[in-house]
């Protein structure tokens, strides 16, 4: 009876770790995703150049499995919140740089846009905790 009882403990116990392997990658806790430019608040004339910035971990490409790297999405004009169980969506609201790129040329429609940094791992999962940026909010004339 005892052995059975351990066993099922065991058992929850496995399959919790697995639970916890299918999310993203803990970040360490003094990582910094922000942005250089814009700053919140910037009202912006046509397309500009957003730059990133990141302290305390490394940009690697998109399959590169480095421990505390990963690489930049930026989120233009998204509420919903991110699910640290999927990949990061792939759309023109969730751009990608997966080449470790850390600045682009973003072209915005005139009027009012959020903006906001994501990490994701090689695989395109948040961290989890994710590691984000503030989201900032730009006017675009
Ligand atoms: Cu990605």
């Amino acid at each position: 009876m005892k052995i059975i009882r351990s066993l099922g403990l065991a058992l929850v116990l496995a399959s919790v770790s697995c639970a916890a392997q299918a999310q993203g990658k803990s970040a360490p806790k003094d990582a910094v995703l922000y942005f250089i430019w814009p700053q919140n608040g910037a009202i912006i004339k046509g397309g500009f150049w957003c730059r990133f910035g990141l302290r305390n971990m490394g940009i690697t490409h998109a399959g590169d499995d480095f421990k505390n790297s990963g690489h930049h999405h930026l989120l233009v004009d998204v509420n919903e919140p991110l699910d640290v169980n999927e990949p990061i969506p792939q759309d023109k609201n969730h751009l990608h740089f997966g080449a470790g790129q850390t600045e682009a040329r973003i072209e915005l429609p005139p009027g009012k846009h959020t903006l906001q940094l994501v990490l994701g791992d090689a695989k395109h999962y948040p961290f989890n905790p994710p590691l984000v940026s503030d989201k900032i909010t730009v006017t675009v004339r």
